[in-house]
């Protein structure tokens, strides 16, 4: 049995444009994958779920820039104020050999903090973004209190967001929030495992100088996936953090054998490494047929991964990230938390 940390919140950021293969679509990362997940939590019994507490500011603070944090609560804002139509996208980007200076204008500002393109802010961005992270810190919090297995229903996901970069879908990065909440409720280290499909450089990039969290991540080679300019074999941390970076960038069409293969290995890193609580960036992307990845993890795989990530037995906060097979979104993860708990 586990607790489930969610808000009904995150449907304010329901943007309607994703720019896709050149064209507008509507987003993958859409609100009814939050009503699948809630659905599967319900029919295999996990009623236990409560609404998170305010978030604590001075938390996200150590982890985002203030001029960052202020440029997204007032984006929506300026870009209507301008009188644009569309929902607030960037065009023009800080690129090799230009400026990096903060212009004063929205379009400035959308490319300064951007990281991607294809997540849109709208109205309710903001509110809904700080309703994510307010999940995770509530469910991080539980898992102090009860010294095991909290789920964070996350929504919109984190860990694309960098100290000063939105993209990837993500504006704050609830995993790196709420490992830092870990820290400051006493844990002298803290593990984030990720396994979403995509490499969570906001997360790396955050920890990276850093050795009282260590990161670790399984994801699409960057050469051929999304984020493409992060998270090669060879970043390995620097200054304090080196060797307390792991990435395992593994090739189109990986199935569950040499998925595993990476995991295990990660695994024995993290019992080495003996941390006081675990933090799981837990994307589902990784699933046969998801949308726009390429790894071929079976539903059942995701049980079979669950348990042994309870092999670690440590405190452990699962924070959803990505997943875009929506009808299949809610049992795949699912079953990496019913995995973990039948352990
Ligand atoms: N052609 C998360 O899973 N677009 N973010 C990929 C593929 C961005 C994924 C383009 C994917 C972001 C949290
Ligand atoms: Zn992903």
């Amino acid at each position: 049995m586990f607790t489930t940390v969610s808000s009904t919140d995150h449907k304010l950021h329901f943007p309607v444009g994703e720019l896709s293969g050149g064209q507008l679509v509507r987003p993958y990362e859409c609100p009814e994958r939050w009503d699948y997940i809630q659905q599967s939590l319900t029919t295999s019994g996990h009623t236990d779920s409560r609404s998170p507490d305010p978030l604590d500011m001075s938390l996200v603070r150590s982890i985002h820039a203030s001029d960052y944090l202020e440029f997204l609560e007032c984006a929506w804002d300026q870009w209507q104020a301008e009188g644009f139509e569309g929902e607030a996208i960037p065009t023009v980007f800080p690129a090799r050999r230009m400026q990096q200076r903060v212009p004063e204008h929205i379009d400035g500002k959308l490319g300064f903090y951007a990281m991607a393109i294809e997540t849109a802010i709208t109205n309710g961005t903001w509110n809904a973004a700080q309703s994510s992270a307010a999940v995770a810190t509530t469910a991080q919090k539980l898992v102090v209190a009860s010294d095991s297995q909290v789920f964070a229903l996350c929504r919109p996901p984190g860990h694309h967001a960098a100290s000063d970069l939105y993209g990837g879908y993500c504006f704050l990065n609830n995993a790196a929030i709420a490992a830092q909440g870990f820290i400051a409720d006493g844990a002298k280290r803290v593990a984030i495992l990720d396994v979403d499909f995509h490499h969570g450089n906001g997360t790396q990039d955050i920890f990276y100088n850093r050795s009282d969290v260590m990161f670790l991540s399984l994801h699409g080679d960057p050469m051929h996936a999304f984020p493409h300019f992060l998270g090669y074999a060879d970043e390995t941390g620097a200054g304090q953090g080196e060797g307390y970076n792991v990435n395992y960038p593994l090739p189109p069409g990986t199935k569950f054998d040499e998925w595993q293969g990476a995991l295990t290995d990660a695994c024995k890193k993290i019992e080495h490494y003996a941390p006081d609580a675990l933090v799981v960036s837990l994307g589902v992307d990784t699933f046969e047929k998801d949308p726009i990845s390429f790894f071929k993890l079976t539903s059942d795989d995701f049980t079979r991964y669950g348990a042994q990530l309870a092999g670690l037995s440590l405190p452990t906060l699962f924070v959803m990230e990505g997943g875009y097979a929506v009808e299949e979104i809610g049992i795949n993860t699912v079953n990496v938390l019913n995995g973990f708990s039948a352990r």
